[in-house]
């Protein structure tokens, strides 16, 4: 099967893509969302275009999920191959980090706020987007920012129709639709990465050949151990063999169909489910080189 043909994402992307080539001018800085486990898998290649000429404040979100130093070597990784102007984990779920992505968001617009001050302009408005491929969690962060008190400050004339802007605070405004991106396609690897977490839906991909991935993954990481704890499996059930431990893991969760053959397809979505909700352990699955 070759994964890369598979057509991933329904028609909605192009339009979002035509309205960010409409909106980028009036933006000053682009919010690009990745998930801090696949943070290559799931950063848009095209970002760089879209977001010429603007700052970029890179956003490592679901930082929840993975551990300390992973996000600290992403954060360097992507300062210093100049994909961001900014780099700042934080988890739109529990809140980590706001205050320190709007002290970015901050130094980022000091030189714009000069610039036009100098000029003679009173009040001056900052335009922040934030953009990013499906469910990296673009959704959950405007909400959060926005939150249910602050009221849309309206469609501006000269704007495609049906958006909004919301000020969040004085001479900050933020755009209330997301930027929908489209992942790279570049191998195969970065469909699973997708896959894994959940950024594309699960009848996409064969679940079985996911999890089995996903558990060769964990080898590599050394992490086949909590697999083990959270499955009660025995040394034996962990072999050198990714989908032996699938089936071995069915049988131990006790994952029988009526056949009487473990459920394997049952036991990778439940690996699954596992490790998108940290159950697993929180780590990253993206290779460090
Ligand atoms: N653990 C964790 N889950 C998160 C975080 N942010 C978002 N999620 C979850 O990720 C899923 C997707 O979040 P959304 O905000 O809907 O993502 P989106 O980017 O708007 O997705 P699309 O609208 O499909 O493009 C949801 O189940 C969120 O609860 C986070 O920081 N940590
Ligand atoms: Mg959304």
């Amino acid at each position: 099967m070759s994964m890369t043909k598979i057509n991933w994402y329904p028609g909605h992307m192009k339009k979002t893509k035509d309205m960010m080539k409409d909106t980028m001018d009036v933006i000053d800085i682009v919010l690009e969302i990745v998930d801090a486990r696949i943070p290559l898998s799931s950063k848009n290649p095209e970002i760089k275009r879209f977001a010429k000429n603007k700052k970029r404040l890179m956003l490592l979100n679901k930082s929840d999920l993975v551990g300390k130093e992973e996000l600290e070597y992403w954060r360097k990784y992507f300062l210093d191959n100049d994909f961001a102007d900014e780099v700042v984990a934080i988890s739109a779920e529990k809140g980590t980090n706001m205050t320190l992505l709007f002290k970015k968001i901050d130094e980022l617009s000091k030189d714009k706020i000069a610039k036009l001050k100098a000029k003679g302009l009173k009040s001056v408005s900052i335009r922040i987007m934030v953009a990013g491929i499906p469910n990296v969690g673009k959704s959950r962060l405007i909400n959060r920012i926005v939150g249910k008190s602050k009221t849309g400050v309206g469609n501006k004339p000269g704007f495609t129709r049906g958006k909004q802007w919301v000020r969040i605070k004085d001479g900050l405004e933020l755009l209330d639709t997301p930027g929908i991106l489209w992942p790279k396609f570049e191998n195969e690897e970065v469909g699973v990465n997708l896959a894994i977490c959940g950024a594309i839906k699960d009848e996409i991909l064969p679940a079985e050949e996911v999890a089995s991935t996903f558990i060769g993954k964990m080898r590599e990481l050394n992490k086949l151990d909590s697999l083990k704890k959270l499955y009660k499996l025995e040394d034996s059930d962990i072999t050198d063999n990714d989908l032996e431990i699938l089936h071995n893991m069915a049988i131990r969760t006790g994952m029988i169909k009526k056949s009487g053959y473990p459920d394997t397809l049952q036991a990778s979505y439940k690996i699954l489910r596992d490790y998108r909700s940290g159950k697993l352990g929180l780590f990253g699955i993206e290779k460090r080189s």
